[in-house]
Formats: C-alpha cells, sequence, structure tokens
C-alpha cells in the first residue's frame, strides 16, 4: 500500500454524498451508487459493478470543479486552448484521477474498510485506448498538464468505439483482437445529446450571386452526419481545475431515414445509417504509415468539423463577433490529422459566416498552430484529388484558392523559381495529383513546431525547409514532454515516497526541484533506499511476468527493456542481434562471466506491417531457444510481453534498469518513452536521435550509454553507397549471428521463415542496423561493466531521475503557452462549502 503524502486539496464543513470526503460519506456514496446507478446490493453485485460505483464516487467528486471549470470559460476575455487530436491515448482514469484530487490514499482505505480488494476493482477498469502510441499518448499528458496549470482549454477527438486492437501472441506471431472498451459501459465520460452538430459530406458544389450581388458558392452535399459529443473530466493536479475532453461519435439523422423509408427503400436506410456510424467505429492502427483511405479523411473531417463549429457556437454565445474568434481559441493541430481545420474554418467564415476572405484568412492564421511529429516520407499525408473531391468537393475549391493566393505571394518573392513552386504547392503534380496536408498546415498556422531540437532542425532544413527559407519566423521547437502525475506518482508510489520524504512533495508540479536529489548521493543509507525500491519494483513485475506469462525471470538480472510500437526504424531486431551475440558467446564458452540480463519487450506491430510481425516472431523465436538451452542456465531471458498498452507501461517503466532506445539517427522525432524510463531511474542505452540528445545533454554523457552514427554521418554514409554486405563480411562475429538466424536455428530448421528479414538486412538495411552493430555491442558491454558496479550504478540512476525537470509536460505546455498560444492561467474558486481549507 502507498504511504505516498497526499496533499489534502479540501475538506468539507457540509458534506453530502456527491461531495462529502469524510469515510464515512465516501463509503455511503459507493453503496448508493452501487444501488442507484448500478442497481445493485452486494449479494448480487460484480466486481465491475463495484468498480463502477467507486468510479461513479470519484466522478461525483470531480462535478462541482468541472461545472465551475466550464462555466469561467464561457466568460469574455477567457483565452482557451483547443487541442485537436485524432488520438488520445489516456490509459486507466481511476487512479489518476484520485491522485490528481489528492484523495488515493483515503478512497483506498474506505474502499478496504468496506471489505472490497481495491487492486482487484483497479485493475477491472478498461483502458481507453484511442491511440496508437507517442503520438496520442503525448495528446494525454498534454491535456494533465494543462489542467495542472490551470490554462482553459478543452481537447477535441474521436470517439472511436474500438480503440487499438489488443495483441495476442499465438505461436510467437501477433493475432489482432477487437478492443471493446466500451461493453461494461463507461463511468467516466456524459454525453451532451443537446449539443449535437451536423457534419456535410459529398454531393457538389453550386455558385451564385447573393442579395448584394456577392460572387458566393453553396455545398448542396449528399449527406449529413450528426457528431455527438461525450465529455470526459480531465482533472489538474492539486487544483481545481477540470478541463473538458470532447470526444465525437457520429450518428446517422433520423431526417434522412424517414426519406427514404417513404420511397420504401427500407434496407437502403438502414444501411445508410450503418455506414454513417462506421465513421466512429474504430481507430486506423497505423502509425508512421499514411493509407489513402477515404474513412480516415472521413473520420478527420468529421472531427474537425464537429469541433470548429462547436468553438464557433461557444463564441457567438460569449456575445463576441466572429473577427475575433482567434482571440477566444488557440486550436492547435496535433500534427496534419486534423489540418482540413485550415480550409473548413475558411469554409464556416466565407460561406456560413459571409465574411470577406482577406479577413477569414487573417483569422484562419492566427487561430492555428501545427506540430510536426515525424520526418518518415511514408507518414507524411496527402490524398488524391479526386478521393478529395468525392468527400469534400468546397474544400478542394477553397484549398485551390488558398494555393492560388499563397503560390502569388511566392512567386512574387521568388521570380522564376518553378521547382520552388512546385514543392511548396499545395498540391503535388510530380505524378498523379494529391493534396499535401502537411504544406496545408503550413500555410495556414502562424506557428509551426517540432518536438524535439534535432527533429526540429530536420524540419526546417529538409521537410518543411522552402517555408522554412520563407517563414523562419513561423518556425520554433517545442520538446515533448510526460507528466510525472501518471509517469512517476501513479505508476511508481514508491520511488514518489522516497523522493517525496527526502525533498518535500512540490517535485510533482515542479519537476525541477528533483534536482535537489542530487545533494542526497553521498548519502549511503539513501541510496541503499534508491537501490532497494528498485528491487522491490523489480520483483513485482517478475512476480507479474510469473503469474501472467509463466516464464521465471530474476529479478536480480539486469531489466533491459525496449517498449514501443514495433518498427523497422526503432530497431528492436538490432537489440535481438545483441541477445543473439551474448547466446553465442555462451555457446563458445559456457562457463564465460556475463551479466545476468532479462530482456522484456512490448509492442504492437501495424496488423498490414509483414516485416515489424516477423520481428515479433524473431524476438519469440530467439526467447525459445534462448531460455530453454540449458547453457545459458537462466543468465539470460527474452520475454516479449504481448498487448502493451499504458497499464502495462506503468508496470515496466519503474522496473527497468536500461531503457533501450535505439532508432536509427535522424528517425525518432522525439521519443517519450526515452523520458518515463529515465524519470525512474533506469539508465539509457540510445543514438543521438530525437529527445535522446536533449536527455544526455541533462543527465550528463557519463550517465548515459551512446553508440551509433550520427544523423549526419547517416546522411554521409548513404549518399557516398551504403553497401550492408561489407559490414556482414568483415565483422566475424556479426556474421555469426546473421548466419545463426538463416540456418533455422531459431525456426526448427526452417531456413525461409527469417529470410525476407535477413535479406532486407544483407542487401537493403536501410535503417543501418549494420553500420551501427558493434558500436551497439560495445556501449552494451560497457553496460555490464557498469551494472556490476551496483554503488556507481546506483548513483547513476539517481542522477537520471534527479535532471528528468526538463521532460515534465509542465515545462513543454508553458513553452506553447507563451510562445504560440499566448494563453494565461484561470484561477478556478469553488464555494467555500466545498473548497474547504484549500
Ligand atoms: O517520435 C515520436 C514522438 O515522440 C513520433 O514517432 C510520434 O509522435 C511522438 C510524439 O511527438 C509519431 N506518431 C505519428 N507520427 N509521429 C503518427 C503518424 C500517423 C498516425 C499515428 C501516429
Amino acid at each position: 500500500m502507498t504511504t505516498f503524502e497526499q496533499v489534502p486539496v479540501f475538506q468539507c464543513e457540509f458534506e453530502d454524498d456527491r461531495t462529502g470526503l469524510s469515510k464515512e460519506t465516501i463509503k455511503r456514496a459507493l453503496a448508493d451508487n452501487l444501488f442507484y446507478i448500478q442497481g445493485k446490493v452486494p449479494a448480487t453485485a460484480t466486481p465491475n459493478d463495484y468498480y463502477m460505483a467507486l468510479a461513479y464516487t470519484v466522478r461525483d467528486r470531480m462535478l462541482q470543479r468541472w461545472f465551475k471549470t466550464t462555466e469561467v470559460y464561457t466568460k469574455k476575455g477567457v483565452k482557451v486552448v483547443s487541442y485537436l487530436s485524432a488520438e488520445f491515448l489516456l490509459g486507466p482514469h481511476l487512479s489518476n484521477n484520485l491522485i490528481n484530487l489528492g484523495i488515493y490514499d483515503l478512497v483506498r482505505q474506505v474502499v478496504e474498510e468496506s471489505g472490497l480488494d481495491f487492486v482487484q476493482l483497479r485493475e477491472i477498469e478498461e483502458e481507453p485506448g484511442l491511440g496508437n502510441g507517442g503520438l496520442g499518448r503525448l495528446a494525454a499528458c498534454y491535456m494533465d498538464s494543462l489542467s495542472t496549470l490551470e490554462i482553459p482549454a478543452i481537447g477535441y477527438g474521436i470517439r472511436y468505439e474500438f480503440g487499438i486492437f489488443d495483441q495476442e501472441i499465438r505461436d510467437g506471431w501477433q493475432v489482432e483482437i477487437t478492443d471493446k472498451w466500451l461493453h461494461l459501459g463507461n463511468p467516466w465520460e456524459i454525453p451532451r445529446l443537446e449539443e449535437t452538430i451536423e457534419v456535410k459530406f459529398g454531393g457538389r458544389t453550386e455558385a451564385y450571386y447573393d442579395e448584394k450581388c456577392r460572387y458566393r458558392v453553396r455545398w448542396i452535399p449528399d449527406k449529413v452526419v450528426k457528431g455527438v459529443p461525450y465529455d470526459t473530466p480531465i482533472s489538474g493536479y492539486n487544483v481545481n481545475t477540470v478541463n473538458t475532453l470532447r470526444l465525437w461519435k457520429a450518428e446517422a439523422p433520423e431526417s434522412f431515414e424517414f426519406q427514404a423509408f417513404n420511397v420504401g427503400d427500407y434496407y437502403g436506410a438502414v444501411n445508410r445509417k450503418v455506414v454513417s456510424e462506421n465513421i466512429t467505429k474504430v481507430l486506423y492502427p497505423n502509425d508512421e504509415l499514411m493509407k489513402g483511405k477515404e474513412l480516415r479523411l472521413e473520420q478527420q473531417y468529421f472531427f474537425v468539423s464537429c469541433s470548429l463549429q462547436d468553438m464557433i457556437r461557444l463564441h457567438l454565445q460569449k456575445g463576441e463577433s466572429l473577427e475575433t474568434f482567434h482571440q477566444s481559441f488557440a486550436v492547435q493541430l496535433n500534427d496534419t490529422h486534423p489540418s482540413i481545420g485550415v480550409a473548413e474554418l475558411m469554409r464556416l467564415l466565407v460561406d456560413e459566416y459571409e465574411i470577406e476572405w482577406d479577413q477569414a484568412w487573417q483569422i484562419t492564421q492566427n487561430t492555428f498552430g501545427y506540430t510536426n511529429h515525424t520526418l518518415l516520407p511514408e507518414a507524411l499525408e496527402k490524398w488524391t484529388l479526386s478521393l478529395f473531391k468525392n468527400l469534400l468537393p468546397r474544400h478542394l475549391q477553397i484549398i485551390y484558392e488558398i494555393n492560388q493566393r499563397f503560390l502569388g505571394q511566392v512567386r512574387a518573392k521568388y521570380p522564376n523559381d518553378s521547382d520552388r513552386l512546385a514543392r511548396l504547392s499545395l498540391i503535388d503534380e510530380s505524378g498523379e495529383k494529391y493534396v499535401r496536408m502537411a504544406n496545408l498546415a503550413s500555410v495556414g498556422s502562424h506557428a509551426i513546431n517540432g518536438v524535439a531540437a534535432l527533429h526540429t532542425e530536420l524540419l526546417k532544413r529538409d521537410v518543411l525547409g522552402d517555408f522554412h527559407e520563407l517563414w523562419p519566423e513561423k518556425f520554433s521547437n517545442k520538446t515533448n514532454g510526460v507528466t510525472p502525475r501518471r509517469w512517476i506518482v501513479v505508476s511508481n508510489p514508491l520511488l514518489a515516497n522516497l523522493i517525496t520524504r527526502k525533498i518535500g512533495a512540490d517535485w510533482i508540479s515542479h519537476l525541477e526541484d528533483l534536482k535537489q536529489l542530487e545533494a542526497f548521493i553521498e548519502d549511503a543509507e539513501f541510496r541503499r533506499e534508491w537501490r532497494q525500491t528498485k528491487q522491490d519494483i523489480k520483483g513485482y513485475l517478475a512476480t507479474y511476468i510469473k503469474e501472467n506469462h509463466g516464464i521465471e525471470v530474476n529479478p536480480e538480472s539486469l531489466f533491459d527493456v525496449q517498449v514501443k510500437r514495433l518498427h523497422e526504424y526503432k530497431r528492436q531486431h538490432l537489440n535481438v542481434l545483441h541477445i543473439i551475440t551474448l547466446y553465442k558467446r555462451i555457446k563458445d564458452n559456457p562457463n564465460i562471466e556475463i551479466t545476468p540480463r532479462t530482456f522484456i519487450f512490448g509492442g504492437k506491430a501495424a496488423p498490414g506491417y509483414f516485416m515489424a510481425k516477423l520481428i515479433i516472431k524473431l524476438i519469440n523465436s530467439v526467447g525459445d531457444v534462448v531460455n530453454n538451452d540449458p547453457d545459458v542456465r537462466d543468465r539470460l531471458k527474452v520475454v516479449f510481453l504481448p498487448d502493451y498498452n499504458v497499464r502495462f507501461g506503468q508496470r515496466v517503466y519503474p522496473a527497468a534498469d536500461l531503457s533501450e532506445q535505439i532508432s536509427t539517427a535522424g528517425k525518432e522525432a522525439s521519443g517519450t518513452g526515452n523520458m518515463k524510463f529515465a524519470m525512474n531511474g533506469a539508465l539509457t542505452i540510445g543514438t543521438l536521435d530525437g529527445a535522446n540528445i536533449e536527455i544526455r545533454e541533462e543527465v550528463g554523457e557519463e550517465n548515459f550509454f551512446l553508440f551509433g552514427l550520427t544523423t549526419e554521418q547517416v546522411y554521409e554514409l548513404k549518399s557516398k553507397g551504403y553497401n550492408p554486405w561489407d559490414y556482414y563480411h568483415n565483422n566475424p562475429q556479426l556474421k555469426q549471428v546473421i548466419d545463426l538466424i538463416s540456418s533455422g536455428f531459431f525456426s526448427h530448421g526452417d531456413t525461409n521463415l527469417f529470410r525476407p528479414l535477413v535479406d532486407s538486412l544483407l542487401y537493403h538495411d536501410p535503417y543501418m542496423l549494420f553500420a551501427d552493430y558493434q558500436s551497439y555491442i560495445d556501449a552494451q558491454d560497457q553496460v555490464n561493466q557498469a551494472y556490476r558496479d551496483q554503488e556507481h550504478w546506483t548513483r547513476m540512476s539517481i542522477l537520471n531521475a534527479a535532471r528528468m525537470g526538463k521532460f515534465s509536460s509542465d515545462r513543454a505546455i508553458l513553452e506553447y503557452c507563451q510562445e504560440i498560444w499566448n494563453a494565461v492561467p484561470v484561477k478556478i474558486e469553488l464555494e467555500e462549502y466545498i473548497q474547504g481549507r484549500a
């Protein structure tokens, strides 16, 4: 049980079951919610009923704050940040809200005194997996920080009925299962049916002259879909602010069905309903891969149109005119997924609210900011003109108009530079014609940012190089951050307690305070406690692995962890080459002294990404051999833990000794797992990529295991002709490892199974594993040496955690507020009887 020091936020003079915080009141509220909401008595209640009753009890305690917060934001003069994201990877709500409200220990005690198993109830919650990975999780961390910093904010996204698939491993292969996260109900959301919005699709446009003889265009759609908002409260830590995450669900409007019934087309009517509701059915499980599917563009336009119409409604409700829209809302585009918003805001302003083009364009540019998250060419969004025109005919016209005016400016600045014009154009005309969403987002925003220093530099130089030349002032870097509430306090209460005992609890909302831990580095007792804490948590993970996956791991061994989406650029297979290298050393010399290691992997592969799935199979196949070879004598263990998600992240980051951040330099825009590991005292083995560079700068190069080519060296080697074959031939160790895979040693003699992977490495190796192999192995050997000196390792571990202040999402959000959004905190005051003595 956690002994984490709570910060008492409120104490009631007047209590009722909905707000009271005395033990008795909470106990009564649990029983009440079980009876009146779940309709159960203890004799018939299932664990899920109790979980639901508990969740409602916690939600009730946020409602006054939530209501108050929303009310304040409708006041004139309050600028609201609107974070538009196709993904919010929230993870379980219960513990997070308990921590943020400062009532974790209290509620846990009450639950246990009521004879219930708190941990069992907590684990029942289905996590909302409404995202693929880093990008969606970043949005969730940012929502937490916005509330904690008391910034008026609203997150807008999609209420997918099925989030990221559940992963099972069968015979070493990934199998995808639909994620039915809503099947037992979702106590954290409230549908706001009366705030439903209509969204149009398809059809055609028609030009006309209005009563003042002005040329206008109207859009005659062939489909209308209703967007129903579902609101989830997002609490801040130790403050009254509770912001809203508003997710849209698609529903078919009644009127369309009646029309069809009248002509007797019953099937057609019902079918149309199904098709409309498909829009928010399922999250596309591809990260970093753009697939030009019509439904994906429908999803994007659907949620963006709902959100912008919602904002306009709120703005007009304040009694403001649309000329000042950008003073009410700062809208951030989380990658290009919501970038159709640029054309949609123009359409709303020009077509529906009859604002002149130039003014509408000013409002639009002043409203939007655009965050780019990837440089990978295969991830850049583009839509064929035909697909675009079918779905959004009016938007295509608007994009043409924006483009014509924009290219006019470019031509004036760079006469006779048709190549530049072709690169900057919103339309790619090099082959089949496409709309380029990154260009649309860049032209339509006043600010463009990357997510780590290196990434922003590369963005300015390559992907958006021409835009940077044109408007250098628009560009800035905002290095990612993660919330220490979820990633330390919720997930690692033992470490949080230890830290708080030493330096007080302020670090939870001022992560730079962790620096104060450095003062205790010479304190042997503190180091012992630090080491013991890590050991205890590793013990819990070992038990979990044994109980859930039947694999025995040694909690004293070095826990070497790589958890992230499967992708060739992230190079999980480089990690495997290291494992095989160690295995080979043992086979060649069974008595060799080696540092015992447990290799832990987790991550999902996009269902259509064959190579990523083959890498999962390889990890499991190597694990089968290594784990069962008596020569290894349990000194190496390889476990692939299925269904990596936020909840499992919370279990694994605290238990790691070594964090694998081994992407090819220049490929990982930032990474955020790297930050979560280091905050929890893991050391990093990593390349000079993404935020690794800044982590290394902060923690000190002596506390970081660096290897591999730099981005420059990668480019150089590529341009002079990279030949992986040479590395294979010139490095006997590497050759042995590759030959062992090819020989069928890990595939029951099947020499074909891993051939696509091996051939890809030998003949192409686009992510340059072979070029980095030796340097990686050398760095891993240094890790082994370092781990043997536990005193020294502990010092490095403490320094890593102590120097992670920069990577709090609070710091990142402050920078966005000051440099992009021009947003300031607004204190939420509560009535005395709820506020208590806070
Ligand atoms: O480096 C990460 C970064 O830390 C990057 O790969 C990831 O975003 C994280 C947060 O900034 C990312 N995901 C996507 N693009 N970049 C993406 C692309 C398409 C669909 C879903 C996600």
